[in-house]
């Protein structure tokens, strides 16, 4: 499906599409640097009930009705100066959201070419939380309501840090793992400064609830468990993605199922892992779940899977 004619519906807010390098005219196209191995759609819509409006402004691309905002931003990110480049970014973001009047980000995907380029401090990912953590220590709460969030590595993607974002008026609620430390308390062995997300995110809209959940991998504790073993990861993060599900569940809330699941995304590092996983996940799923493939490199070296979700539920 060309991603381009759908944009002639007024009430799209996105589309998102698996290309790089491709011309994203459109402020309310949101091309993905990663390339799509298999799945549902190659395309994924987003549709507004409310008026959409849209526009191009400092150097982001955005649409937004009366209640949520969706932009993009693309930076340059060389290796020495990813820190910097992060922190200008995160920067931006927050100066960008707060001037829209939609201050809270809710859901945010980071697409970072070569993440796991240099080493030890030095590697880029690690350089970008760090980053990441100098812009958001400046504002209120900065470091503790945190977004839900992806960061997944591209490649031949000029060096570009690529960022899309969901944000709100109101932050919503923060879901941890009680399985997995908090990312940002994570230890000192992962990096200078601690990945700033959370596991997941409820928002409460007027006709449904969503859950935006965050990346999620073979993480329990703060360790990587079944290095080398893609199976084994899966069915832990499958774990994980279980217990964040039952997190979700309080006194006032019956939270949210697998049966809410309206798009999940599946990340491999190695294509020669696509047949095993997509093995485990159909003998999981419902067979109408919309499930996209795609290849791209996890945040820690050692990890080869990850999982990220979005669960509607109707009020
Ligand atoms: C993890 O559990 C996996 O740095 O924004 C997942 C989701 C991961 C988001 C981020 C990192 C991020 O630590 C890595």
């Amino acid at each position: 499906m060309a991603a381009k004619s759908v944009l002639d519906d007024s009430s799209v807010l996105g589309v998102f599409q698996f290309a790089q390098g491709a011309a994203d005219d459109d402020a309310r196209l949101f091309s993905i640097p990663l390339e799509f191995l298999e799945g549902t759609g190659r395309v994924d819509v987003l549709h507004s009930a409310l008026p959409v409006e849209h526009g191009t402004q400092d150097g982001f691309g955005y649409a937004f009705n009366t209640k949520v905002l969706l932009a993009k931003l693309r930076v340059e990110m060389p290796a020495a100066g990813a820190e910097a480049q992060a922190y200008e970014a995160y920067r931006r973001i927050h100066d960008f959201i707060n001037a829209q009047g939609y201050p809270h980000p809710l859901r945010l995907w980071n697409y970072i070419d070569d993440i796991n380029r240099g080493e030890g401090d030095d590697e880029i990912y690690k350089l970008f939380c760090v980053g990441r953590a100098r812009a958001l220590q400046e504002l209120e709460n900065g470091e503790e309501v945190l977004p839900a969030a992806t960061a997944i590595g591209s490649h031949d993607n000029d060096g570009a840090l690529v960022i899309h974002l969901l944000a709100a008026h109101s932050p919503g609620i923060q879901i941890e793992n009680p399985r997995q430390v908090s990312a940002f308390q994570y230890p000192r062995q992962y990096g200078i400064r601690s990945p700033l997300f959370s596991r997941a995110r409820v928002m409460h809209w007027p006709g449904n609830s969503h859950l935006y959940l965050s990346g999620t991998a073979s993480v329990v504790g703060h360790e990587t468990l079944h290095a080398g073993d893609c199976r084994a990861q899966l069915q832990e993060c499958l774990r994980n993605v279980d217990t964040i599900l039952k997190t979700t569940a309080t006194d006032q809330d019956a939270g949210f199922t697998h049966e809410h699941l309206r798009l999940l995304r599946v990340y491999l590092r190695n294509r020669g892992d696509l047949d095993t996983v997509k093995a485990c996940l159909d003998a999981r799923l419902p067979k109408e779940t919309p499930v996209e493939y795609l290849l791209g490199d996890i945040c820690r070296q050692d990890l080869l899977v990850e999982l990220e979700g979005l669960y509607i539920r109707p009020a």
